[in-house]
């Protein structure tokens, strides 16, 4: 059984506080009047929920702040604002939670009628050992050769941001492969029972609205699957890409914006990715496009793609080996682009972070695999 569904069953049909205040502590109760904030706190546990419109294509949806506490759990509730009667209205658990190790930040956009919302924070007991899932569609794997190459941009680039330089000469003395599209959301359903993308028209579309530490999840139990039903070597591991691989890879050999040329005025992006001039508004299913000469498909579009490493503002330098990114820092780096980024966005050599973008549909990963090391 999901706890996700446990504790929503467990809520439902409570609907005042003093339950959850006895169970777990209601930790914020935040009401969304037209501007202002109305937070009443319930508990020791001070965390405080920051809120705002956001515009989206197509309306607004709310923005919410959750600051919460290293090794702990919350689900995000929403209700109709009550109207003066004093009747409470069921709560529900926005999609996505339980969020953990704040701070977070969720959107929520079932409601465009923001003023008339209002949202809490509940602190969830810790989860148990989550329940392997069941072998999804396999993927197909390109087994990528080690090699020297140059990361980032130079300063001649058109539309080059500063955090895709200084020009670094990297070597990767591994290889690894890479699946040739990104993770579809029949893979992750699969793995992981239940599906957190923002577009679900279609199980061969990307998954989506996946934190890092999701993908992260969803690594450890497909290396788990796999090797027990003798898919992968015992001592093999799927993982996400280093930025490093994943801009290698993405290359595919060539020094220029795009894998097939500089393309400036973008007239062959639309058949290599789905982006903002293409896209319809919405993720599309993967393999859809031309891939790269390496034969990866997605790699630029569609999704944008979680890297393992950490997001520094500016490449290593010089030449290094492996690299593995910071070793400090909270955010997580993105790669490539997707169906809502214009054609710079899109480039090669840019880089993106998490940051509320996890929450708008817009980002997934892609899986590598390689034979486990010593650290
Ligand atoms: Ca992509
Ligand atoms: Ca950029």
């Amino acid at each position: 059984m999901d706890r996700k569904l446990q504790h929503h069953q467990g809520n439902s049909g409570l609907y005042g506080l003093g339950f959850h205040l006895r169970l777990w502590g209601v930790v914020l109760l935040v009401s969304c009047g037209s501007i202002g904030v109305r937070a009443a706190v319930f508990s020791n546990d001070v965390i405080p929920l920051r809120f705002e419109p956001f515009r989206m294509p197509g309306g607004y949806c709310m923005m919410l702040w959750l600051r919460g506490h290293p090794g702990q759990y919350y689900q995000i509730e929403s209700a109709p604002l009550q109207m003066g009667r004093g009747i409470w209205r069921p709560w529900e658990a926005l999609e996505g939670g339980p969020w953990q190790n704040g701070p977070v930040l969720c959107l929520d956009f079932g409601q465009y009628r923001v003023h008339r919302r209002q949202y809490r924070a509940v602190r969830l007991p810790p989860p148990e050992e989550p329940v392997l899932g069941n072998l999804p569609p396999a993927t197909e794997m390109i087994w990528i050769e080690p090699g020297t190459f140059v990361m980032g941009s130079p300063e001649t680039e058109k539309d080059r941001d500063p955090d895709e330089g200084p020009l670094t000469l990297v070597t990767l003395t591994k290889p690894y492969a890479l699946g040739v599209h990104e993770v579809t959301q029949a893979q992750y359903v699969a793995v992981m029972e239940h599906n957190p993308s923002r577009h679900k028209f279609n199980r061969l579309f990307p998954v989506t609205n996946v934190r890092w530490e999701a993908a992260v999840e969803y690594c450890r139990r497909l290396t788990v699957l796999e090797r027990i039903a003798g898919l992968i070597k015992p001592n093999q591991a799927y993982r996400l890409p280093t930025e490093a691989e994943w801009e290698y890879a993405c290359r595919a050999g060539s020094s220029t914006r795009f894998p097939y040329g500089d393309d400036e005025d973008h007239l062959l992006l639309g058949a290599f990715a789905w982006y903002g001039a293409n896209s319809g508004v919405s993720t599309q299913p993967v393999l859809t496009r031309l891939p790269n000469p390496w034969g990866l498909h997605g790699m630029l579009g569609n999704v944008h793609e979680w890297c393992a490493d950490r997001y520094q503002g500016l490449l290593d330098g010089g030449h290094v080996f492996d690299p593995k990114g910071p070793r400090g820092g909270t955010q997580h780096v993105i790669r490539g682009g997707s169906w809502m980024e214009e054609p710079r966005n899109c480039r090669i050599a840019d880089r993106h972070r998490d940051w509320f973008k996890v929450y708008v549909g817009n980002v997934g990963f892609r899986i590598a695999l390689s034979e486990e090391t010593e650290e």
